[in-house]
């Protein structure tokens, strides 16, 4: 980290570039016609990196955004992430194969990964092999499920998902995206690197409760899957034989306060494959 001394004058260099940038920004706009007038007005747009200086080349890392109204829940990628099954963890799944160090113009990495590691998407293709040949990869989600407005619900800690669990949750009709915070995130399991089968998740006839009783088309976990270990396949067929219903698993939930967000997942437009990694955020 760079002295605290020299803060306020650095602070200050970047205030003033990006005042000059936003001005830049707002002039051209009104010439521009590549975009309408206007944009790039945002305070904050396009101001680029103020780390102009050697002192200051600390890459932000955070986990909110825009003074907390934007909550990245999705985990950093890590060789001792969990992995299914594994009680190594991921392991390396980057690679430099170019490198400056070594005479490249440029860095280029590789990776290599379960497509099911970390914050990740299930399409109906997991549990259903003529829905992975006819082609329902996650290419083929619907973006209006994995974007729009969510609830945030914390479940009883003391067993897993149940019928009775759900039923007594009490998430009106209409609710159409739920996360589910469980022991999952108070027992920090995503940041434990042996896979762990205790973890808590839906049994059957909790999939099956929600499938039949609500209006839910995107279920979200803090573990790697949806499922509890006891239920893992009946569970996830019973939330993808309609192809309705899209699972978001390995969620990052802590110190988020319940209640409603707008929640946004991308996933990767992987063809052919039946999981990948997904970006998520919820905005206040
Ligand atoms: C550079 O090349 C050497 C020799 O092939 C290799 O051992 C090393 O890991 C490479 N370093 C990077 C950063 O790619
Ligand atoms: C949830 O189910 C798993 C097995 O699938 C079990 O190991 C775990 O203890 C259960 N969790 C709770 C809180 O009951
Ligand atoms: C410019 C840049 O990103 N350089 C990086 C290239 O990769 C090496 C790792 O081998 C990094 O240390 C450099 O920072």
């Amino acid at each position: 980290m760079g002295s605290g001394m020299k803060t306020p004058l650095i602070l200050l260099l970047c205030l003033e570039i990006l005042a000059f940038a936003v001005l830049s920004m707002a002039s051209t706009s009104i010439t521009n016609d590549a975009y309408p007038a206007g944009f790039g007005d945002e305070p904050g747009s396009g101001s680029g990196s103020c780390a102009s200086r050697e002192d200051v080349l600390v890459p932000p890392r955070r986990e909110l955004y825009d003074e907390g109204r934007i909550f990245d829940i999705s985990h950093k990628y890590r060789p001792d992430m969990p992995s299914w099954g594994s009680t190594e963890g991921l392991g390396q799944f980057l690679w430099l194969p170019a490198s400056m160090k070594n005479g490249s113009l440029a860095n280029n990495s590789e990776m290599k990964l379960p497509t099911h590691t970390g914050t990740h998407v299930d399409s109906p293709g997991h549990v259903f092999d003529h829905y992975f040949d006819a082609g329902f990869d996650v290419d083929t989600l619907d973006l209006a499920v994995l974007n729009g407005p969510a609830l945030l619900v914390d479940v009883p800690r003391d067993k897993n998902i149940t019928a009775d669990v759900m039923k007594g949750l009490n998430i009106p009709r209409g609710v159409r995206r739920v996360l589910f915070r469980t022991l999952n995130t108070d027992r920090r399991l995503m940041w434990k690197k042996e896979f762990d089968t205790s973890y808590v998740g839906f049994m059957k006839d909790a999939a099956k409760w929600l499938v039949e009783n609500t209006d839910i088309k995107l279920v979200g976990i803090d573990y790697l899957s949806v499922a509890a270990y006891d239920d893992l396949i009946p569970s996830h067929q019973v939330f993808l034989e309609g192809r309705e219903i899209i699972l978001v698993e390995g969620l990052k939930l802590d110190d988020i306060k319940l209640g409603i967000y707008s929640v946004h997942c991308l996933p990767l437009r992987l063809l052919g494959a039946e999981g990948s990694p997904i970006r998520c955020i919820l905005i206040k």
